[in-house]
């Protein structure tokens, strides 16, 4: 962790379109967990009632001006954008204020790039992050290491955005080069047939996988309470019952809107998930937003074709105070008591049998 004095002070800005099937306050509030998972520290925020963004500079005119001021009031380095920004819009939005833009993919790529431990991961979001800036055309990275603590611009190579375009494109190459080996490395070392059967945890971002990995397992995978502390997939062996063994699988979590850049490095990541013969969907209780957390997750599954047999896992059941009611006959566990662990352990032998 970063002394709390040196984390480069951020405002947040964001357009509530007043959207009924999708409010803006836990979305919103997911967006400044990352912006903490980042390592920055928020010291102001502003949100604009819109029908719709201003299609030249995304807040309205009026708003801009109200966001000079904060900025100047609060000291702030950093300027986060929660709504998805055209390039016309970023261009600019960096005209009419002096602080750095950074947007939701940017971010979930920098705390992907901080977190990221193995080779295959660190290429994963280092090829992401280029084509990212590549596609965006965004080209302002000296200004944002400068002012930013790196934010948004911090990759797990040593590259920096201040590559001009063709090294970056050069680099992609590369990337992409060492990336296919590594790839063809871990597919000769998939483990042949006969062994135990492959069951993964799946779910969204911070709602208990590794812990329940670890209580099942016995294990201490990295537990913490923000986005994205898992990254690379784990795999332990897991008892359940008298010569049943599973190998259990954590894997990174998932989030709405998953910038397309990092679908396909989670494609890669879940190949492996393809071997699965079972699924096993965890979702946090506790978060009166699981709903939308579920649906986020159904349609990612659906889009990296992963159609196993699945079980559902309502977990945290200890601190559940959600008014969402679990549907009947789910399985509800608390990784930390330990509470319906035996029943999960069950249920999976008999999914498996
Ligand atoms: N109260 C309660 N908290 C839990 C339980 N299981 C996990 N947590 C907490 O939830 C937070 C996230 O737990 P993790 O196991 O890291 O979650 P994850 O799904 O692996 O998260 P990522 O790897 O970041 O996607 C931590 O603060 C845990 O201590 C539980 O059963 N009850
Ligand atoms: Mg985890």
């Amino acid at each position: 962790m970063m002394p709390r004095e040196k984390r480069p002070r951020a405002i947040v800005a964001a357009v509530d379109l007043g959207r009924r099937d999708r409010p803006l306050e836990p979305e919103l509030a997911e967006f400044c967990a990352l912006i903490e998972a980042a390592g920055a520290q928020i010291v102001g925020q502003l949100v604009q009632h819109r029908e719709s963004v201003d299609p030249a500079t995304l807040l309205g005119a009026g708003k801009v001006i109200e966001l000079r001021t904060l900025a100047e009031d609060t000291d702030a380095e950093l300027l986060f954008i929660f709504n998805d920004l055209r390039p016309r819009q970023r261009k600019n939005l960096a005209k009419a204020q002096s602080l750095p833009i950074i947007d939701r993919t940017m971010l979930i790529l920098d705390v992907f790039a901080q977190h990221a431990r193995s080779r295959e991961g660190k290429l994963q979001v280092e090829l992401a992050q280029l084509r990212y800036r590549q596609s965006n055309l965004i080209g302002m990275g000296a200004e944002l290491s400068r002012l930013g603590g790196g934010i948004g611009t911090r990759g797990p190579g040593e590259t920096k955005l201040e590559v001009d375009r063709r090294r970056i494109s050069m680099r992609v190459a590369l990337l992409s080069r060492a990336l296919a080996e590594v790839q063809t490395q871990r597919a000769n070392r998939r483990p042949s047939s006969g062994a135990d059967p492959l069951v993964a945890l799946v779910g969204y971002t911070n709602v208990g996988k590794s812990s329940l990995l670890n209580a099942l397992a016995k294990s201490d995978a990295l537990v913490a309470d923000r986005p994205f502390a898992t990254l690379d997939p784990t795999v332990r062996r897991v008892f359940l019952a008298d010569g049943r063994y599973i190998r259990l699988a954590d894997t990174v979590g998932f989030i709405t809107d998953l910038p397309d850049e990092l679908v396909n490095a989670f494609r890669a990541t879940l190949e492996e998930l393809r071997g699965a013969d079972l699924l096993i969907h965890v979702i946090d209780a506790s978060n009166p937003d699981w709903p939308r957390q579920v649906r986020s997750v159904e349609a990612i599954l659906v889009d990296l074709e992963l159609t196993q047999p699945r079980l559902t896992v309502f977990n945290k059941i200890d601190t559940a105070t959600s008014d969402h009611r679990e549907p009947e006959g789910a399985l509800r566990v608390s990784a930390r008591t330990g509470q319906g662990l035996d029943a999960l352990r069950a249920a999976i032998v008999e999914a498996l049998a």
